[in-house]
C-alpha cells in the first residue's frame, strides 16, 4: 500500500468532516460519481427499503451467491463480477450480535451508522460496489474504515479485499496492498477498526467509469459482521498545459487573421 503523509490527512479531513462538507454527488446507484466523494452513512433515509440502493449515490451491495464454492475462500482470489448476483441489502438493521442472515446490511440503528459486508453459505462473497468517474483526475486515493461491529460470540478469520476494474466487461483486479486478513477480533468484541488509504493504480486515472469493490467471503463456522464506512475518495487534477505554452498558441492563430487585417495597422 502507497500512502502519501498530505492526501492522507486530506482524506482524513474529508471523513472527519463530511457530514459538514458540501459535496455535490450526483444522485443514482450506477452513477459514476466524481471526486472529492465521500459516504459515512449517517443519512440513515439513503436505504429504506429491502434491496433498494436507488438513492444511494453511486453504489450498489451484491449478494455474490456461489461466486467462492467453499467457506474460508481468500476473497483477493474472487475477481468475477458479482452483478449477476442478487443486489443485496437488508435495511434498517439494529442488532448486528443477532442478525443471522449473511449478505450486505444497512445498520442505521446504531450508534455510528453502517453499511455492512457478512458472508454465509447463501451470501457466498457479498460486496459493495462504488462507480467512480475520475475525468481529470490522476493518483486517485480511496480511504475507509473496516469496523468489526458484531459484538456476538462469534470469532471468524473475517478477510476483506478491495479491488478496481476500468473497463465493466473485465475481471476486477485486486489491489494486494489493501488486502486485510482478519477485519475482526472476538469474541464478544466490536471495537476493531482498520483504516486503510488505497491509490489506485495510473490505469484508474481521468477515467469516465471506474469501479472499486470491497469484497468479502464466507468464513469458516460463523461469520462477523464488518463495516465498511468512512468512505472518501480524492485525486489530484491532472496538470493542464503551463499558462505560458497557453498563451502562445492562440498567439501563434492568431496570425493569419493579422495578415489579413490587422485592427492595430492604421
Ligand atoms: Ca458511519
Ligand atoms: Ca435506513
Ligand atoms: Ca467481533
Ligand atoms: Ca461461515
Amino acid at each position: 500500500m502507497k500512502t502519501n503523509t498530505p492526501m492522507m490527512l486530506c482524506i482524513r479531513s474529508i471523513s472527519v468532516s463530511c457530514s459538514l462538507l458540501f459535496v455535490q454527488v450526483a444522485v443514482a446507484n450506477n452513477m459514476p460519481q466524481p471526486l472529492p466523494f465521500v459516504q459515512d452513512w449517517s443519512n440513515t433515509g439513503l436505504i429504506t427499503t429491502e434491496n433498494d440502493w436507488s438513492a444511494v449515490p453511486g453504489m450498489m451491495g451484491y449478494r455474490g451467491d456461489r461466486l467462492a464454492g467453499k467457506p474460508g475462500v481468500n476473497p483477493q482470489t474472487v475477481t468475477t463480477d458479482g452483478a449477476s448476483t442478487p443486489e443485496n441489502v437488508i435495511a434498517n438493521q439494529k442488532s448486528p450480535n443477532s442478525l443471522r442472515t449473511g449478505g450486505v446490511v444497512e445498520f442505521d440503528g446504531i450508534p455510528d451508522p453502517t453499511v455492512a459486508l457478512k458472508g454465509s453459505a447463501t451470501a457466498a462473497a457479498p460486496s459493495l460496489v462504488l462507480n467512480l468517474n475520475t475525468t481529470g483526475k490522476q493518483n486517485i486515493a480511496v480511504g475507509y474504515n473496516l469496523r468489526d461491529i458484531d459484538g456476538s460470540v462469534n470469532n471468524a478469520v473475517q478477510p476483506v479485499a478491495f479491488q478496481y476494474r476500468v473497463q465493466t466487461n473485465a475481471s476486477y483486479v485486486d489491489i494486494p496492498g489493501a488486502f486485510v486478513p482478519d477485519a475482526s477480533t472476538g469474541p464478544g468484541l466490536a471495537t476493531e477498526a482498520t483504516h486503510r488509504v488505497v491509490i489506485l493504480p495510473v490505469e484508474a486515472n481521468n477515467q469516465p467509469l471506474v469501479q472499486v469493490r470491497w469484497i468479502t467471503c464466507n468464513a469458516e463456522g460463523h461469520d462477523e459482521w464488518i463495516g465498511v464506512d468512512d468512505i472518501a475518495v480524492i485525486g489530484d487534477d491532472i496538470a493542464k498545459p503551463s499558462a505560458a505554452i497557453e498563451e502562445a498558441a492562440p498567439a501563434k492563430q492568431s496570425k493569419p487573421l493579422r495578415a489579413g487585417k490587422d485592427p492595430s495597422a492604421n
